[in-house]
């Protein structure tokens, strides 16, 4: 290990060095110059045919290369953004109900979030901290993306071919579930190059069944497998101590969790009395092999199976399912490099970072290696509150440090020559203030095969003095930062509404989104205008409803007071861009459906009287006239 000041630039020698970089960004900003010093007397190549990194501005008109989805924190969302301009274009209601496209009340996203006896949705605040892709061949591949909500150990999988949440899994017997990372490929089937499970790491300890038990040493957490299409859960790992970040090999034979609290302690003091704690791994095909050969228990009401992965039963490497490598203190996030060999954990309460070699790792499993800590091929001080880690594709890393405002460039392979003792061996490349207290960080393609180096992006938790005051909340200060060149250049401040967490972002084209619905994926479509009407079973009462610019069909319905009435309406209009609203006064309802979609919702009809449904989505000269009157009747 070293201090910061054996590696160049120093911290002293920084400050006077980014008074340089600040300088650099100023005339960026006025003068729409690249900011990468290369370039220095060229335009700027960006937009659409962007090919280099050097600036967020993006001229009127012009798209980004990139896509981002960023988790939405407290609103239960994910966030679409495009690079690297960072305007937002989309928000995905997952966990929380949304007033635009009416989730959490349509029928259809009840029953995905999932509702009580009485029909009301059983949770209604969410907080999403990780999003990540599916992969395939280690690059994503545009099928679903994955988002977890800690609160309510749910994980909600979106359709990235529409953009929508299709399905929400709650993990049995887990609470804080962090951690979340789909696999790059199968361990054993070499034909399923792609993403097929999504792994979840639980963080708080309970009870296991969960009972009001005071004495902690009785709690476990769990580390669960969803099936990434069907969504269910697979089986799940009892392990000691904590999951807190996960990452997946390019191989797909090793998923991993550090652990911050293998004191497994129930205090603060107590999670940070030990010097180190653990990355812990996890042998896929080994797990799924006792899981077949019912090497398993299960958990309460759960049928969940469940195997052994605490140290006690995990002793022997040759057999064993899990493996424990000791990090140092309170580590925070662990990553995968592009070039599939190293996972790197973060210290947090230690300024260091530690790179694991997953081969020596699969060793170790194999019985190569007697000592798990020797899968530890750098552990090397960075600056303080290190946190998360991205890649450029180059051999080198970006870590955030949460205490020292920074983020540190350095290189990957000098880290494992200087630990090895080439004290010449100078690992960080460079350093840049930003605003302030970084948390996730993440490069353009980072954790692909197809990691670019073009872009950073920063999310700073605190934003302090860099924009207009709005009251006592703040907002965060997202910051995107060009890598492209040896210096590290910063190009813009986004605010962001907390607490957004982490992001992926990657080239546009790895998506094909799809702008009209089709008929077919809603078996209640009310194909024809024909279809629409009332039809009545006793009192419960359907209403098939059509629209088509300027105007709904049905016109008008009636209906009786006391009558359970079910509205499913279809959006026939078909070309892109034509969403209709559908607002009903007084009954609280009021959702979207875009082009050829079908949507439901069922109310009681409580009050008497002219309720005028009409359009709440600008669609049409005639938007104001498009609408249309329900009667209740006594
Ligand atoms: S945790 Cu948020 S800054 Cu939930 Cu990924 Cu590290
Ligand atoms: Cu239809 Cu506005
Ligand atoms: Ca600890």
């Amino acid at each position: 290990m070293t201090s910061p000041e054996s590696q160049t630039p120093s911290r002293r020698l920084f400050l006077s060095t980014s008074a340089a970089a600040v300088a650099g960004v100023g005339l960026v900003a006025c003068s729409d110059k690249p900011a990468t010093a290369t370039g220095a007397a060229s335009a700027p190549v960006l937009g659409t045919t962007g090919q280099h990194a050097g600036s967020a501005h993006l001229k009127p008109g012009e798209l980004d290369t990139y896509y981002g989805l960023w988790s939405g924190g407290h609103t239960g969302d994910v966030r679409v953004l495009g690079l690297p301009s960072g305007r937002e274009l989309l928000r995905i209601p997952c966990f929380v109900p949304d007033a635009l496209v009416g989730w959490g009340h349509t029928n259809e996203s009840k029953k995905i979030m999932g509702t009580k006896a009485d029909g009301s949705l059983r949770y209604t605040v969410g907080d999403t901290h990780h999003v990540h892709a599916s992969y395939k061949d280690g690059n994503y591949d545009g099928r679903y993306a994955w988002v977890n909500d800690k609160i309510n150990s749910r994980v909600a999988r979106i359709r990235l071919d529409y953009f929508v949440c299709d399905k929400i899994t709650k993990l049995p017997n887990v609470q804080g579930f962090h951690g979340i990372f789909p696999d790059k490929r199968d361990p054993v089937d070499a034909a399923v190059n792609y993403t097929t499970r999504v792994f979840c790491g639980g963080e708080f300890s309970i009870p296991l069944p969960n009972a009001p038990i005071e004495d902690d040493t009785k709690y476990r957490s769990l580390f669960s497998c969803v099936d990434a299409e069907t969504m269910e859960v697979r089986w799940q790992v009892l392990i000691d101590g904590n999951c807190d970040l996960v990452a997946t090999s390019y191989d797909g034979k090793l998923a991993a969790a550090n652990q911050y609290n293998t004191e497994m302690g129930a205090r603060y003091e107590n999670m940070m009395s030990a010097e180190r704690d653990a990355c812990i791994f996890y042998n896929i095909a080994r797990i799924e092999q006792a899981v077949k050969e019912g090497k398993v228990k299960t958990i309460g009401s759960s049928k969940v199976p469940v195997v052994d992965g605490t140290r006690e039963a995990n002793k022997d490497p040759k057999t064993a399912l899990v493996g424990y490598v000791s990090v140092p203190k309170n580590p925070h996030g662990v990553n995968a490099s592009p070039d599939g060999k190293y996972f790197i954990c973060a210290g947090k309460l230690s300024p260091t970072a530690t790179v694991i070699e997953l081969a020596k790792v699969l060793d170790w499993f194999d019985g190569k290696i007697d000592k798990i800590d020797d899968t530890i091929v750098a552990e090397v001080e960075l600056g303080l509150g290190p946190l998360h880690t991205a890649f450029d594709g180059r051999g080198n890393a970006y870590t955030t440090l949460f205490l020292d405002s920074q983020v540190v460039k350095w290189n990957v392979d000098q880290a494992i020559a200087f630990h090895k003792g080439d004290k010449n061996a100078k690992y960080v490349v460079d350093r840049i203030d930003v605003h302030y207290q970084p948390g996730h960080i993440n490069a353009s393609q980072s954790e692909t095969v197809a990691a670019d180096g073009k872009y950073l992006c920063v999310g700073c938790k605190f934003s302090k003095d860099r924009f207009l005051p709005v009251g006592p909340l703040h907002a965060e200060n997202e910051q995107i930062i060009d890598i492209s060149g040896e210096k590290m250049v910063l190009l813009a401040d986004h605010p962001v509404r907390g607490e957004p967490h982490d992001f992926v972002f990657f080239k546009r084209e790895l998506l094909k989104p799809k702008q009209v619905y089709d008929l077919d994926e809603f078996p209640l479509a009310v194909k024809d205008p024909k279809d629409a009407g009332v039809t009545r079973n006793g009192r419960k009462v359907t209403v098939r409803m059509t629209s088509q610019a300027p105007a709904f069909e049905p016109r008008e319905f009636k209906v009786r007071r006391g009558d359970e009435v079910t509205l499913i309406w279809t959006n026939l209009d078909k070309i892109q861009d034509l969403t209709h609203g559908l607002a009903i006064p007084d009954y609280n309802i009021n959702f979207i459906t875009n082009p050829l979609e079908t949507a439901s919702v069922t109310f009681t009809a409580d009050q008497v009287g002219v309720f005028w449904y009409y359009c709440t989505h600008f669609c049409h000269a005639l938007h104001l006239e498009m609408r249309g009157r329900m009667y209740v009747e006594a």
